[in-house]
């Protein structure tokens, strides 16, 4: 899998040398180079964005240096192998499932908007082309698209054949489909007994039924707590 970043910081992209991700790059299981968008620009300046057509508050993008990036990274010929990612917090929410489609894919670029956004035909531009992916992290605003890229980068390398070790520990935890979707139950090890607060008898018990019997409640009343919107009718 390769991985390219557009932005206009590219020194965010350096932790992507530790860590997990890290591993996968010296594994070479995936490749990432991040680019200073500013290379494409040609005054003296490097402006990367401009006034809001219309007015308005902020600045907006401009699409020039954008649309020079991809004739150099990407040519210009359709290719929908090719999945570009945006985030924006006017994009679709990023799930669990979108991790698992783009881990399988072996190209990704990210293009990271500060500003008000970018010029609104760079996008349409690309989704002509690649497969385009809005995202948003959440109900909130960030500052700039690079921490929500970092974030969607290692939610997907993660999952990448090879990266994680033991494949099992993917299965249980938080919004996975191996627990039906509910959150995570709770996890201890020991001591049993740590300043005045014990572990669950029945973790201890040895009872296979009935710790998964627990888990899989804990998990449920975990969900209803935070997330009922996750529960399906039956819980
Ligand atoms: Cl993907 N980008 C920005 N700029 N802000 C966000 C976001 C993304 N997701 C939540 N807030």
């Amino acid at each position: 899998m390769r991985l390219d970043y557009l932005t206009i910081f590219p020194e965010y992209f350096d932790v992507l040398e530790i860590s997990l991700l890290g591993k996968a790059i010296t594994q070479g299981l995936v490749e990432v180079h991040a680019h200073d968008l500013r290379r494409w620009t040609h005054d003296r300046h490097r402006t990367v964005d401009d006034t809001p057509c219309g007015g308005g508050a902020g600045m907006v993008m401009k699409p020039d240096p954008w649309g020079e990036a991809f004739d150099e990274l990407l040519g210009t010929a359709p290719d929908p192998s090719i999945h570009v990612v945006v985030p924006t917090p006017s994009g679709v929410p990023f799930v669990q499932a979108e991790a698992e489609d783009l881990s399988g894919v072996e190209r990704i670029v990210f293009c990271c908007g500060r500003y008000e956004g970018i010029d609104r035909r760079v996008i349409d531009y690309a989704a002509a082309r690649w497969t385009v992916h809005e995202l948003s992290l959440g109900d909130y605003v960030l500052n700039g698209g690079e921490v929500a890229a970092l974030a969607v980068t290692e939610a997907v390398v993660r999952l990448v054949p090879g990266v994680i070790g033991n494949p099992e520990s993917l299965a249980e935890e938080s919004y996975s489909m191996g627990e039906e979707g509910l959150l995570e139950y709770p996890v201890y090890t020991r001591p049993v007994s740590w300043r005045g607060l014990d572990v669950p008898d029945v973790l201890m018990s040895g009872h296979h039924g009935r710790i998964a019997r627990w888990r899989h409640d804990e998990s449920v009343a975990l969900t209803r707590l935070r997330r009922p919107d996750l529960l399906g009718p039956e819980e």
